[in-house]
């Protein structure tokens, strides 16, 4: 093992950029990505602080004047990936970044516990940086909170595909067949680094820019974009990961003292973010959380990865707790498969290659392992661990892996983007919570 934890952070050291991040991947990701930065933080937290801190400054110096952080920062010019910045065009929003181009996306709002991990691991060396820096992130959930919140419930909006962290989910599947996105033209660069067989089509990309096209065309304005945007989804990850966040924010705050008006106003929202996602996004009779589609007013009743991902903001009580945690064992265990599928194996739309189709993620098999501990699962949650530790001991730092123990296509299960930023710090900060 020791071997392999030099070689995750070769790997780390290898995608470490001048500026201060680290890209997620050569080649097919060459810039610096919203919660990429979260969990390659919280590996670096074991053995170079320095970096650590770095990563966090550098994506929150991209913050916008009203809170937003981007899901992309184009700290640099690349012609690797598509879309770029001169596709995005952040600046058309009056308060985006001056200094940074950046998307007019986000991604799940990890910063807030990446902090205060960052704090545990690190100790109270640590506390000059969270002073420093918290109240950007407080700034951003606030931002969520006013600007996201359409039925003021607590709950969150996505308006794409790729703030999800999630891109070609078969969740999306049903909303693609209610747009009708004209054929782009464009070069894309993902399919030069990866077999296409493991990547979105060219229809599924069409659907992804034309909602930018859309956002565009209103200056990526939040209510505009919440009254005009086909994609307008509650996701059960990106809003567990808020909840949780929001709890690493409370207990900071109080651990700094005197910040009582910031506490009482995420207290308020946290509560009613709790509520709102057990009424709305669990689904009893699939035994899971599930997305909310708010175009259509309906549940979206499909079971993915995400749909474990409350486990990991505390949100539904012991009981319901148990009943996840059974589906979990029912449709994505056994003898024969690696925890946790990205999406439902016992479904017709699972693929178990095709990116968030169905392959395993080390970043949600991470949060679904913490989820499981925070009740008491520890067999199940040790489960999880070791497969993720296996599949890359046993396949490399990969981006996904099959979830087939006996997998026919192919002797490496590991596909995607190899060498793969957050397979390595995640692989770190797993195998040294084994120790304690
Ligand atoms: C993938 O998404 C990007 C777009 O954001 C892409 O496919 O081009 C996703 O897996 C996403 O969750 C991840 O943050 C990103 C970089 O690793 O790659």
């Amino acid at each position: 093992m020791e071997e392999l934890i030099d070689r995750a952070k070769q790997v780390l050291e290898n995608n470490f950029q001048d500026r201060g991040f680290t890209i997620p991947s050569k080649g097919l990701y060459p810039f610096q990505w919203k919660w990429d930065s979260g969990f390659i933080a919280l590996g670096y937290a074991h053995y170079d602080v320095k970096k650590a801190k770095k990563e966090i400054q550098t994506l929150l110096d991209a913050q916008w004047d009203n809170g937003f952080i981007p899901h992309i920062v184009f700290h640099n010019d690349s012609d690797t990936y598509f879309p770029g910045p001169d596709f995005h065009l952040s600046h058309l929003h009056p308060q985006s970044s001056k200094k940074f181009r950046s998307t007019g996306m986000t991604q799940p709002p990890v910063t807030g516990f990446v902090l205060e991990l960052m704090h545990e691991i690190v100790g109270d060396e640590m506390l000059d940086f969270v002073k420093k820096y918290i109240d950007k992130i407080y700034d951003n959930h606030v931002y969520f909170y006013e600007n996201r919140d359409v039925n003021q419930d607590g709950l969150v909006y996505i308006y794409h595909n790729w703030e999800s962290g999630t891109d070609n989910s078969p969740i999306w599947d049903d909303i693609w067949e209610t747009m009708n996105p004209p054929e782009y033209t464009f070069e894309r660069r993902d399919t030069t680094h990866v077999d296409p067989a493991q990547r979105p089509s060219k229809r599924e990309y069409d659907h992804y820019l034309h909602i930018i096209e859309i956002a565009k065309a209103h200056n990526y304005d939040d209510a505009k974009i919440a009254a005009h945007s086909p994609f307008l989804v509650l996701d059960p990850l990106f809003n567990a990961i808020l909840i949780r966040s929001n709890e690493s924010l409370i207990r900071l705050y109080e651990l700094l003292g005197n910040n009582e008006d910031k506490i009482k106003y995420l207290k308020e929202k946290q509560e009613k973010s709790i509520q709102s996602m057990n009424a709305k996004l669990f689904n009893e009779s699939l035994g899971a959380y599930v997305h909310y589609d708010l175009r259509n007013n309906a549940q979206i009743p499909y079971v993915c990865s995400s749909s474990f991902a409350p486990l990991f903001g505390g949100i539904p009580d012991a009981s319901r707790a148990e009943v996840l945690k059974n589906t979990m064992q029912l449709k994505f265990g056994g003898d024969n498969k690696y925890l946790c599928a990205s999406f439902d194996p016992t479904n017709d739309r699972f693929n178990p290659r095709k990116y968030w189709r169905g392959p395993v993620w080390i970043n949600m098999n991470w949060m679904i392992y913490h989820g499981l501990l925070r009740y008491n699962f520890h067999e199940m949650a040790e489960q999880i661990r070791k497969d993720s530790l296996e599949l890359i001991s046993k396949f490399g730092f990969y981006e996904y892996f099959d979830c087939r123990k006996d997998n026919p296509d192919t002797e490496n299960s590991g596909y995607g983007g190899n060498n793969f930023s957050w397979s390595a710090a995640l692989f770190i900060d797993m195998l040294s919570s084994a120790k304690n």
